[in-house]
């Protein structure tokens, strides 16, 4: 079918340079003239001719249901078909969980996918939006891609529109506008299809028969995992409609800060101590991000979830007894406890810098099955985004396996078992958000100054004897790429870190995140408060980095 055709004059928006995971802005900024579209011509464009280029691709298109998404859907259907891209695969109503869009891009073997989401950060007219692009191995875009795009965009003179109809996403079915086909598809079916390969379904829904009492629930977050919470928990495992919370989608995530921590899942945590919950667990905006609690105020940080599931996968979880366990690996912020596992279980591990991305390289190779970063980010090698639903999954998973060795197993007991194998790696994370950045760079270039000149090595702050310090650099050892200035670490003779570094995925100001980690392998310390077994450190931390000197900051906005 012949459609017109249009070329619009355009010029380069500063800026639109994809940080951690994609590029986030403000909604305001995507919305100015020009600037979505500049920016989605160059995704197009920066399609490598390894993965097929545009012409020709299909594409997977979603994202969490945030505000703006439906322009930018329309407008993305536009510029690919004046791109002569040929399919579009998108969920209904352009919904798609990160993780959903990747197993598709691998499912339907698509050239890649074009995520609409700025994760965790807030929705609305007045918070983030965001856009990514995943390859055809179903994983964000490696840093020459990333930069490839950011190199089009500084140059663009100009993009080219179809003039076609708007589509409406809300009908499930093929659509044409001209050349392009486009696919709207049910949201969430072919990854619970998919969950259903990895988990044994039965064996869940044995333990919840035998375990009547056994309260979950789970928080959505008024973003885009309601709806696979819903069928997966109350539809499909049978649980009882209280199971669920937050689970309807908002384009404004209902004024929530929709980020699986203790601090703004306050509610769930809440909610989970005072009425009696066994086990509870949030995921965040896109659906890749989880949390797990358990009753009686039992927080499993992120570093010994992933460490805790990397321990039973094989027992407890059908698709790594099928396949085996390759190998684990962490970002380097990421605590020390998966090591401890990898170790004990004779395994390659790996330590990459922070970004989902760089696990993909690793997984593509068979070299690793299970990651995790601290940042509320676990997964595995079924797909190459991180899968928050996946990993409650895993946890629901173990918890049947355990109580059925030893019934009336908690979350806390589980905890517990680890920590007695392996010690305990004690970590937190402070986040210092919306910071001015040229405090926050100031500090960065002090703290590599001190690093470089090595003046720290063998010195003791607060007890503590420095044994190295360096910025973190990443040597990819399956493409050979370096990725440098990854993050100040200062690593202690025990064990104990210290690592400073600035966040890439706000959209306003720096964030700088420190995060401190200690190792006990004293039983007698196995139940302390994380916070008081590392006050300590975290007086070190301060003083050596002096942030509150750089950033005006006595205290941090959100503690995890
Ligand atoms: C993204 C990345 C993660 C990263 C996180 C935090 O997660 O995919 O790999 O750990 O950002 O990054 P930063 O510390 O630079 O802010 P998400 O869930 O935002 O896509």
């Amino acid at each position: 079918m012949a459609i017109s055709i249009q070329s619009v004059a355009t010029t380069p928006f500063e800026g639109q340079k994809p940080g951690t995971s994609g590029l986030r802005k403000r909604v305001k900024i995507f919305q100015q003239r020009h600037y979505t579209e500049n920016f989605i011509q160059a995704i197009l464009d920066a399609i490598p001719q390894s993965e097929g280029g545009a012409k020709g691709a299909t594409l997977i298109v979603g994202g969490d249901g945030r505000y703006y998404l439906d322009e930018v859907l329309q407008i993305i259907v536009k510029i690919s078909a004046a791109a002569g891209v040929s399919k579009l695969v998108v969920g209904r109503n352009g919904i798609l969980s990160t993780p959903a869009a990747s197993h598709l891009i691998r499912q339907r073997k698509a050239t890649g996918g074009i995520l609409l989401t700025a994760s965790h950060n807030p929705g609305g007219p007045d918070n983030d939006f965001g856009i990514k692009y995943n390859m055809s191995n179903g994983g964000p875009s490696p840093e020459n891609v990333t930069n490839h795009i950011y190199e089009i965009t500084t140059t663009i003179k100009e993009y080219k529109i179809a003039d076609v109809p708007k589509v409406d996403f809300s009908q499930l079915g093929t659509q044409q506008a001209g050349d392009l086909t486009i696919e709207v598809i049910d949201e969430v079916a072919d990854y619970i299809d998919m969950l259903k390969t990895i988990f044994d379904f039965d064996a869940i829904k044995s333990f919840f028969k035998d375990n009547k009492n056994y309260k979950v629930l789970f928080d959505g977050m008024n973003g885009v995992t309601g709806p696979y919470g819903y069928r997966l928990f109350v539809e499909e495992l049978g649980l009882p409609e209280s199971s669920v919370m937050r689970f309807k989608p908002l384009p404004d995530f209902g004024g929530a800060h929709p980020d699986p921590n203790l601090t703004y899942a306050h509610d769930l945590v809440e909610r989970v101590n005072n009425e009696g919950y066994d086990f509870g667990a949030a995921s965040d905006g896109d659906g890749d991000r989880n949390m797990i609690i358990g009753g009686n105020h039992a927080f499993v940080t992120p570093s010994d979830s992933v460490a805790i599931i990397a321990h039973y996968a094989k027992e407890a979880i059908p698709y790594f007894k099928k396949n085996g366990v390759h190998g684990l690996a962490r970002s380097m912020p990421t605590s020390l406890a998966l090591d401890r596992v990898a170790e004990k279980q004779g395994l390659e591990y790996f330590e990459v810098p922070t970004g989902w991305k760089f696990f993909g390289n690793l997984m593509d190779a068979k070299r690793c099955s299970i990651c995790g970063e601290e940042s509320f980010g676990t997964g595995s090698d079924h797909i190459r985004e991180k899968d928050g639903v996946w990993a409650i999954m895993a946890w629901i998973s173990i918890i049947a396996f355990v109580n059925k060795q030893t019934p009336g197993s908690s979350v806390q007991d589980i905890l517990q078992k680890h920590y007695k194998i392996y010690g305990r790696n004690f970590f937190s994370r402070y986040d210092y958000e919306d910071v001015e950045g040229s405090g926050a760079d100031d500090m960065v270039s002090r703290l590599n100054e001190k690093i470089n000149s090595g003046e720290w090595v063998g010195q003791v702050f607060g007890g503590f004897k420095v044994k190295t310090t360096d910025n973190f650099s990443y040597n990819d050892p399956i493409d050979g790429s370096i990725s440098k200035n990854q993050g100040i670490r200062i690593i202690f003779e025990d064990t104990s870190r210290i690592v400073i570094r600035l966040s890439g995925t706000g959209s306003q100001g720096a964030t700088v995140r420190l995060y401190v980690e200690k190792y006990s392998n004293n039983p007698a310390e196995y139940a302390n408060a994380t916070q008081d077994a590392l006050k300590p450190l975290i007086d070190v931390a301060l003083e050596l980095s002096q942030l509150e000197k750089f950033t005006g900051r006595k205290e941090p906005t959100v503690i995890t």
